[in-house]
């Protein structure tokens, strides 16, 4: 794996990750020392909240820059217009990112990788970033849907939200404002992008400042704010059909990596996030190869003992445990 990988190379590969194929790893394992360069944003939100449209202008955004960054787009979204589920509009709209050589889109399919999407999810922006891709925008689906956590992955996590439906604020009620370095208050040429704003404001205020959530989720020791760390999530409105606001997007987002770099805290966060994703993939390796052990009779036993309600799920759980002991 000496050369750089082609386009072409490239797609294949993130094929056989997505697939979980066994000699994907060892390509892993070969890239692996060659990342750590890039620049890896997370975008989340609610469906329709002007993700798609979000990435893709940031996209062409940066590519508009002078000696742009090479830029990935990885959407963790079955609905995506990366996906192919697009409008004509949103179509039209991608087609010259797809024209650029400097550009690369992919969209996720969840097929059988071992340790889910998230794990593959990882893995793609690995090969991503080990390929030279030097900003990797993540689109995924706010939490409950698909169950990325986009927290583990990025070094910058951007919530999206929307004006307009209920007065109730879909991130609040999600809770991924917990998660977010930057909210992002999309359509804001619509009426009550104010509103949501000021309501956004309030739920902040009420959240701890730089409480450094990222991994805290994933079980081990998460410290709460490091004091060196100054991060006051900011709210940037930006409509992404009319193209404003996007400047000053990608400016918090230098902000922020700024404020990661000056008190080490992006190499903490990178640290907690390199051990749960250590921890998730031992769990799901623990989990293959329990199942792989126990006894298919006594599998069988426990499903139709606690599918008759005669025993808790957890017993049935310890049980299995126990045949497993020596
Ligand atoms: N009015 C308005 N519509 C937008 C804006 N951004 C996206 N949309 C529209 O909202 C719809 C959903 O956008 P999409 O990017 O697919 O949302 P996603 O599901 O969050 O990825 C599409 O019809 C977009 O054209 C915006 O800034 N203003
Ligand atoms: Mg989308």
């Amino acid at each position: 794996m000496e050369h750089t990988l082609t386009r072409r190379e490239l797609a294949r590969l993130i094929t056989r990750i997505e697939n979980g194929e066994r000699g994907a790893q060892d390509a892993l394992n070969a890239l692996y020392p060659r990342a750590g360069n890039a620049r890896i944003v997370g975008v989340t939100g609610a469906p329709g909240s002007g993700k798609s449209t979000l990435v893709a202008e940031m996209a062409r955004a940066l590519r508009g820059q002078a000696d742009p960054p090479r830029v990935a787009i990885v959407a963790v979204d079955p609905s995506s217009p990366f996906s192919g589920g697009a409008i004509l509009g949103d179509r039209i709209r991608m087609r010259d990112l797809h024209g650029d050589a400097g550009v690369f889109i992919r969209s996720m399919a969840s097929r059988g990788a071992l340790g889910g999407i998230a794990a593959a999810t990882a893995d793609v922006v690995t090969v991503l970033d080990a390929s030279g891709y030097q900003m990797i925008l993540i689109e995924t689906v706010g939490a409950g849907q698909l169950e990325v956590d986009v927290a583990r992955i990025a070094q910058s996590v951007i919530v999206v939200e929307a004006p307009g439906a209920g007065d109730e604020i879909q991130a609040v009620k999600a809770g991924i404002l917990e998660i977010a370095d930057i909210v992002v208050v999309n359509k804001a040429d619509r009426e009550g992008a104010a509103q949501t704003v000021s309501a956004l404001k309030s739920a902040l205020e009420l959240a701890p400042v730089g409480a450094g959530h990222h991994g805290a989720h994933a079980g081990p020791a998460a410290p709460a704010g490091h004091p060196s760390y100054q991060w006051q999530t900011p709210i940037v409105k930006v409509s992404a059909l009319n193209r404003e606001g996007i400047a000053e997007l990608l400016d918090a987002l230098r902000r922020h990596a700024e404020a990661l770099a000056a008190g080490g805290e992006g190499e903490r966060r990178r640290r907690r996030q390199i051990e749960a994703d250590i921890q998730a993939r031992l769990r799901e390796m623990l989990l293959q190869r329990a199942l792989h052990a126990v006894a298919r009779a006594d599998y069988q036993q426990v499903l139709a003992d606690a599918g008759r309600r005669a025993l808790h799920p957890a017993e049935a759980a310890r049980r299995l445990l126990e045949t497993l002991q020596p």
